[in-house]
């Protein structure tokens, strides 16, 4: 007789592989016990013989280990509930480094602190071994970073999808102040936070042609033909919420060659010929582009975008949704953010995936995808706005030009419907641009097909539509939309800034980490002086922990008890760095000449932090510049202690997160309508920095919410630029007519600022007084008036204080869990859990 067996029930020992009885113990004891395991068992070394890097990794993977039950236990929830998924596609995550976030997101800084001191480990050095992953350029990249962020915080399903880049931004170096780029090899010592799983690689094809057949039900069809492939390794990454369990995947891919070498060849002797499919398929993912707002057009970049698209899409259907789901229903489970235009190729992929691999009409293709899809543009900048020529897109990527054109057939027999046959207007509004090249402009196609499209900041969002896509927005007006850009308190209050953080717990209490619009409660303290005395102390602790890291990271000698006045972000013309430099000169120029004494300057540190695209050579020359003043500066007797530059090489995220609290200044100084949000800026904020700025971007929003008694503002608006562009700018003018203006750039260009060398400032010089393409000169004046507000303001320091309070208090609407929301309710349809 049969017998069935009762009894409890156990869960599949696959979703109960961890167990707290199997994890590592939540205290020193059980740390301890894990960390020595992972050295000796993973590292392969005793502790006795183990160098620091050995250290190092055997504490990463130690956190990691209390992070797995989580992440098992939120995909298990997830797949269970059939959760919607936002799946954020972005070409860069520029992360930071992941110790720090994965201790306080686990609350296991103290006891990881006081297991390495039981090991006679310093855990300070330890943490300082993590080069951080730098997959991003700048601003979009961190975006997508503090995005996922607060997603898993706000235990949302998320998976980013991206690209695991060999080598990310490049490591900036100066030699004679000039730049040099040296190969950021972020994976040379060991990576303790990803997951490779080879197993689920995705073969991506490149090439070849396409052609009609018809199928057995008779149907006409299409095939691509192609005529190479890689193969994509998923590597997945830990997204930890804070201190809720919830663990996200960032899912990041790596080329591979379908192919790793030719046999034959290798035994004939040609080594180099049998390892060339393997070089060639792996250059895919070597490196990031080191550009920012400016594409570049290159074949490599064209495939890394379709790589790590099609990747991602395919990956998502075969393994995120259950077998045999219905892909009429996608839109159910998934949305596409389409961060930029560089995944925007994933429009027609999944057309193509859906008609040719999944048997689906053209129409139901078309239905199931324009849901599908979400369109962030993040720049102003037309030429940042990418297009790809026919010739490239048809010779990688035959078949999803053709849907690209059919898309744009379809697309434009409706504006002509709409429009009376509008010709004029079709032809701004197709895909296909005719000239100078046939090209398909990737923000058209990602416009047509979005749900919804969102610009950055309110400024940003409303110029979108008006001037970038004014066609589209009177054609689609509900398709338009704003989310302002918002950046995470974990990262860059809690664990930036600990020192304010604990201040402002103790004055408001627990919670505003995830609640950030609590900061308002510090409001009032604003008015205590004894509060603000505490704040003065925090701030002043920050300038000392910079100066220990000038000193250490870059032998730069940092005055003490100077403002410091900070300028960070990559180096671009449109940011206006020249401008800020041209105000230190003018105040050096003042000093030598003898107008005004030293000795009544507030003195001041202006730091600069910026990488320039390599091929970018005014941004270069820019660099060399600065570096260039910052010496002569240095060496003058006259200035020393009143004024200074500090230029420490190679900003990133982790200099930023010492940096920023530090600041007493935020030199946010684009030219209006040029800086779509910027999130530096949110930063200094909420760091208590007070900003100068232009009404550019998130400025405004900055500026409305702090007020104007408590932020600089000083240049013209973007309608002042426009009307001065359409009246015709002539910047010789501006030079002529302004008398210090002129003094500062004569004496710059004399030598006197950049130890007797003319030539050193005569590009950026020659670049300014004839073209000044982002008006530089124009706002000169209205620069240095401001800067006199700094300056009477800084010397009252009780009222720069209490300015400083209150840019705190009120900038907790910048939290990117704000954004988040935004995103959830304007556009993703989907409500948070918490
Ligand atoms: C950048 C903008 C910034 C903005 C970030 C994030 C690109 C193309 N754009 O102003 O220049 O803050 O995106 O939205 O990198």
């Amino acid at each position: 007789m049969a017998t069935s067996v009762t009894g409890p029930q156990f869960e599949p020992v696959h979703e109960r592989a961890l167990t707290p009885a199997v994890g590592p113990a939540h205290d020193v004891d059980g740390f301890v016990r894990q960390f020595m395991r992972e050295l000796n068992y993973s590292q392969g070394v005793p502790l006795s013989r183990s160098t620091l890097n050995d250290q190092y990794l055997a504490l990463a993977r130690t956190v990691r280990h209390y992070l797995m039950q989580g992440w098992i236990r939120t995909g298990k929830r997830r797949r269970d509930a059939g959760d919607k998924v936002i799946g954020y596609l972005s070409a860069e995550y520029l992360l930071g480094r992941q110790l720090d976030n994965a201790l306080l997101a686990a609350d296991l800084h103290d006891i990881a602190r006081e297991a390495m001191r039981a090991c006679g480990l310093d855990f300070d050095v330890l943490r300082a071994q993590e080069i951080e992953p730098g997959l991003g350029n700048g601003g979009l990249g961190r975006l997508a970073a503090c995005f996922v962020d607060s997603l898993a915080t706000m235990d949302v399903s998320c998976i980013g999808y991206g690209i695991r880049y060999e080598y990310g931004i490049f490591k900036q170096t100066f030699a004679a102040g000039k730049q040099v780029e040296v190969p950021d090899s972020w994976l040379a010592l060991g990576s303790p936070w990803e997951f490779p799983q080879p197993d689920r690689a995705v073969q991506i094809d490149f090439g070849g042609h396409t052609e009609s057949y018809t199928d057995d039900d008779g149907r006409e069809r299409t095939r691509w033909v192609p005529s190479w492939n890689v193969q994509a390794i998923p590597y997945h990454l830990l997204v930890p919420g804070y201190r809720n369990n919830v663990v996200n995947t960032l899912r990041l891919w790596s080329a591979r060659a379908t192919n790793a070498f030719d046999l034959q060849l290798f035994n004939q002797g040609d080594y180099a010929e049998a390892v060339r499919a393997q070089t060639f398929a792996e250059n895919i993912t070597k490196v990031l582009y080191p550009e920012d707002s400016t594409p570049q057009g290159r074949e490599l970049r064209l495939q890394q975008q379709y790589f790590f698209v099609a990747a991602s899409l395919k990956d998502f259907i075969r393994h995120t949704l259950p077998q045999d789901f219905d892909l009429h229903h996608l839109p159910e489970r998934v949305t596409f953010q389409l961060n930029d235009t560089h995944p925007v190729i994933g429009i027609p992929e999944l057309m193509r995936l859906l008609i040719d691999e999944y048997d689906f009409e053209w129409d139901e293709a078309w239905d199931v995808t324009r849901q599908c899809f979400d369109y962030t543009c993040h720049t102003l900048l037309p030429e940042a706005l990418e297009v790809w020529p026919v010739e490239l897109l048809g010779r990688l990527l035959p078949r999803h030009l053709e849907i690209i054109y059919q898309l744009n057939e379809d697309f434009l027999e409706q504006v002509r419907e709409r429009f009376d046959g509008d010709e004029v207007r079709a032809r701004r509004m197709s895909m296909v641009q005719e000239n100078p090249v046939r090209a398909i402009r990737m923000a058209h196609l990602a416009t047509v097909a979005a749900n919804k499209v969102n610009g950055v900041a309110a400024l940003h969002s409303q110029l979108l539509r008006d001037k970038v896509l004014p066609d589209f927005s009177e054609m689609w007006p509900d398709k338009f939309t704003n989310v302002t850009n918002g950046v995470t308190p974990r990262r860059f209050v809690r664990i930036a800034n600990p020192g304010m953080s604990e201040l402002v717990t103790e004055a408001i209490g627990e919670g505003w980490l995830t609640d950030l619009e609590r900061l308002a409660e510090l409001e009032p303290f604003a008015e205590d002086s004894s509060f603000r005395e505490r704040f003065r102390a925090v701030k002043a602790g920050n300038k000392d922990r910079l100066r220990q890291l000038l000193h250490h990271r870059d032998d730069i000698e940092l005055d003490q008890d100077h403002m410091l006045d900070v300028m960070v972000k990559r180096l671009h013309e449109y940011k206006r760095q020249s401008l800020k430099l041209l105000h230190v000169v003018s105040l050096y120029e003042q000093i030598v000449s003898g107008e005004i004494d030293a000795d009544s300057l507030v003195p001041r540190t202006v730091v600069f932090g910026a990488k320039a695209a390599p091929g970018y050579v005014m941004a270069k020359e820019t660099i060399a510049l600065i570096n260039a003043v910052a010496r002569t500066i240095d060496a003058d007797e006259r200035v020393k202690g009143r004024l200074a530059i500090a230029f420490p090489a190679n900003y990133n995220v982790t200099l930023a997160e010492t940096l920023i609290p530090a600041a007493d200044l935020s030199e946010q100084i684009s030219l209006a309508g040029k800086e779509a949000s910027g999130t530096g800026n949110m930063k200094f904020a909420l760091n208590g920095a007070l900003t100068i700025g232009t009404d550019d971007g998130a400025n405004v929003e900055i500026r409305e919410l702090v007020g104007d008694e408590n932020f600089f503002l000083f240049g013209m608006t973007e309608p002042d630029v426009a009307a001065l562009q359409a009246k015709g700018y002539v910047p010789g003018d501006v030079y002529a007519s302004s008398p210090r203006l002129k003094r500062t750039i004569d004496f710059l260009a004399g030598g006197h600022a950049t130890g007797g060398r003319t030539s050193t400032a005569a590009a950026v010089i020659d670049d300014l007084l004839s073209h000044d393409r982002f008006m530089a000169l124009a706002d000169f004046d209205a620069y240095v008036e401001a800067q006199g507000r700094v300056e009477a303001k800084y010397a009252d320091t009780e009222a720069w204080t209490r300015s400083a309070i209150l840019n705190v208090a009120r900038s907790g609407f910048f939290s990117s869990d704000r954004s988040m929301r935004d995103y959830l309710d304007r556009i993703w349809n989907v409500s948070a859990r918490s």
